[in-house]
């Protein structure tokens, strides 16, 4: 019998199959092979002694947190409180193109914006936009229709509003949000097990924060790949395998220099070059 893995409490896989739960544990020979099963595997089941016998084909994972066959990453992104980080928002989708993953973005705490602010950030989000990504802000109701049939996980700094983002998504879900997570300092999950919730007709994982996700086993030249809109520009460039850096004629540069380019992707960019390994 085939499901997908919804679940994981330490060595408890809890596998759904149509709308039967079954609590699994992973066979040894998972261990002996160095794999772990994965909430979003499907995953082929003994169901009358409650073992995994089977991990089917991943098409992607991510490792913290550890969930597989992601269709797409809403990152949640506040704009105050926590102030708004384009250094996290450019790392995320850097890190999420690379693993091909589709990623979204979502703008929370607009509310809390004076109207000069809000002209500023609604640059920002026109940015991202027209270089390609799907933007909202957590009040669109037209964000209700991209879930359906698909897994997605959530992402984002921990206060950004992600657990209130999906509250109000479905108002039957009772997400516990707020406060406890600050004083904590740390992610409201005081469990640490990850889990597929249904929403609107997909499964999405909530998370607590994501901002120990780094560029591990990315190369520089990987990391500039995945700044998207620098490839409409890269031909341009008088070296093919430009890195945008020091390198004189280079078309990157030079619409970073007249705007085209937003100056904080850039100098992202060149933050995270710095760090990715050669
Ligand atoms: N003003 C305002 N406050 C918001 C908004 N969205 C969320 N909040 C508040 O932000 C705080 C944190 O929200 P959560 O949903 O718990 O944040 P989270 O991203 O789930 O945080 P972690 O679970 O710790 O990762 C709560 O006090 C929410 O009420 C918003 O759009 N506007
Ligand atoms: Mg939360
Ligand atoms: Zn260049």
């Amino acid at each position: 019998m085939v499901g997908k893995i919804i679940k994981q409490i330490s060595n408890d896989y809890t596998v759904k199959v149509d709308d039967k739960l079954y609590i699994c544990k992973a066979r040894g020979k998972f261990r002996n092979m160095h794999i772990t099963p994965l909430v979003g595997d499907n995953v082929k089941i003994d169901e009358e002694n409650n073992y995994i016998l089977e991990i089917l084909d991943r098409k992607n994972e991510l490792d913290r947190p550890s969930v597989s066959n992601i269709d797409q990453v809403v990152i949640v992104t506040s704009v105050k409180i926590p102030d708004f980080s384009s250094n996290l928002l450019d790392k995320l989708l850097t890190i999420i193109e690379f693993n091909n993953i589709k990623p979204v973005i979502c703008f929370t705490k607009l509310d809390l914006l004076n109207e000069e602010e809000i002209k500023h950030i609604k640059e920002i989000m026109n940015y991202y936009k027209q270089i390609g990504y799907e933007v909202y802000s957590n009040t669109d109701s037209n964000l209700k229709d991209i879930f359906k049939d698909k897994i997605t996980v959530f992402a984002g700094q921990s206060g950004a509003g992600k657990s209130s983002l999906l509250n109000r998504l479905d108002n039957t879900l009772n997400l516990e949000i707020g406060e406890v997570s600050i004083a904590l300092g740390r992610g409201r999950h005081t469990t640490r097990h990850t889990e597929l919730i249904e929403v609107l007709g997909g499964l999405i994982a909530d998370t607590p924060g994501f901002s120990s996700i780094d560029f591990r086993g990315m190369k520089k030249s990987d990391i500039r790949d995945n700044f998207i809109e620098f490839n409409e520009y890269r031909d341009i460039c008088e070296y093919k395998d430009c890195m945008h850096i020091n390198e004189l004629k280079c078309m990157v540069k030079d619409k970073v220099n007249d705007n085209t380019i937003l100056k904080s992707r850039y100098e992202n960019y060149l933050k995270f070059v710095e760090k990715g390994e050669l």
